[in-house]
């Protein structure tokens, strides 16, 4: 249970816009019922099971809110859609900025969709400061995807922090498979601990690398590499193709260098082309084997069941960070606990306690 040291709770989301109706106004454009009030749980949980996208959207919006009475009625939505929730597989798809994450989403989504799949693209982005316009950005670029019917697309949450994003982004998750989407892609955006978070819920992380992978591996953290389940490099195509079949020998020499994972799966490096399609069938034909494969050893769900207790106490943390840092005598007293850990005329720990011993007091715990 790794706490994130850059994990300020409520420090940073209480910055963020208590309104639902700031939030994130352009969200589905498809939307096909009429923004009428909907107060109760039971309305909006049955419109996403009903694939009612505008329904689905405003109860994202709900997960996404920092008052305290959304969040309430977005936890009971998310209870209530659980059991109609699982019934689908999950891909991380991962890479350094420009690597073609979005394109290659856009590639196969299409082709997904066309096949009769209901897709769900989701992001999470860790430095939740994206301008308006690059979350447009990134719509306009997967533009044929977002305007087609089975087809979902929802930006990261435009404000808090990481921790907070990842738990929205789980039980945006949540909502989704109960609004029939059978498959869900997460895109990351940056490197970093991000893949940790999204890494945790998902069942398959894909990882889209580049030619030149001498500098690449190094610019990867191993640790990122060692999460993947396939690893596709990308951009495979014009005068690229000979060096990325060179970089798919030098991940192959890095993956044999790694333990075996625990899935028993063997994860495979390939090429493909975003832009042309070239190489991207034969990316989600693994995919698709890694799903049989580790249903039929049993990883598949012992996984979700190993991340369903991660995000057990994830919560927690999250929820006891939010309460602390959001408690007013907590607020009140952190100047000067701090001025004195500065100046050296209390310990850090000693401070701590006294904090600790503030919310306590409070009636926080
Ligand atoms: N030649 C070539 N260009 C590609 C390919 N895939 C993506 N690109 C280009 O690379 C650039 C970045 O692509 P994106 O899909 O936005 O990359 P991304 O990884 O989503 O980027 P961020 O979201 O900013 O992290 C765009 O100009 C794409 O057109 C490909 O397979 N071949
Ligand atoms: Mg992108």
């Amino acid at each position: 249970m790794a706490s994130d040291p850059d994990d300020h709770g409520a420090l940073s989301s209480s910055t963020s816009s208590g309104s639902v109706s700031n939030l994130n106004p352009n969200l589905s454009t498809r939307s096909s019922s009429p923004s009428v009030h909907l107060s109760s749980a039971t309305e909006y949980v049955d419109g996403i099971k009903n694939q009612d996208v505008g329904v689905l959207s405003r109860a994202i919006t709900l997960l996404e809110s920092t008052r305290s009475d959304h969040r309430e009625t977005a936890r009971t939505i998310v209870d209530e859609c659980l059991p109609a929730s699982g019934d689908s597989i999950r891909v991380a798809v991962t890479g350094v900025p420009g690597v073609g994450k979005s394109t290659f989403i856009e590639t196969l989504g299409l082709r997904l969709v066309e096949q009769g799949h209901r897709l769900a693209v989701l992001t999470v982005d860790p430095t939740s400061e994206r301008s308006r316009g690059s979350i447009l950005g990134d719509k306009t670029r997967m533009g044929d995807l977002s305007s087609h019917d089975n087809a979902y697309i929802r930006p990261s949450p435009t404000a808090g922090t990481l921790g907070g994003v990842a738990r929205k982004t789980r039980e945006t998750i949540v909502l989704c498979e109960a609004a029939g989407y059978d498959t869900i892609f997460v895109e990351t955006v940056g490197v970093g601990q991000s893949e940790v978070k999204v890494h945790s819920m998902v069942d398959f992380f894909l990882l889209l690398a580049l030619a030149g992978a001498g500098d690449e591996l190094q610019g990867i953290k191993r640790g990122i590499v060692e999460m993947a389940d396939a690893i596709a490099i990308n951009k495979a195509d014009g005068d690229n193709v000979a060096a990325a079949k060179d970089a798919q020998a030098e991940y192959e020499r890095a993956l044999r260098l790694l333990a075996d994972p625990e899935s028993g799966w063997d994860p495979p490096v390939l090429t493909c082309s975003a832009l042309t399609g070239d190489g991207i069938p034969a990316v989600w034909k693994a995919v698709e084997d890694y799903r049989q494969h580790t249903h039929d050893n049993g990883f598949f769900d012992a996984q979700r069941r190993r991340q369903a207790r991660h995000w057990l106490y994830q919560t927690i943390e999250q929820r006891l960070q939010d309460d602390f840092f959001s408690d007013p005598e907590v607020e009140a007293a952190r100047a000067d606990m701090e001025a004195a850990v500065e100046s050296g005329t209390l310990s850090s720990f000693a401070a701590a306690e006294r904090l600790l011993e503030v919310y306590r007091s409070s009636g926080g715990a």
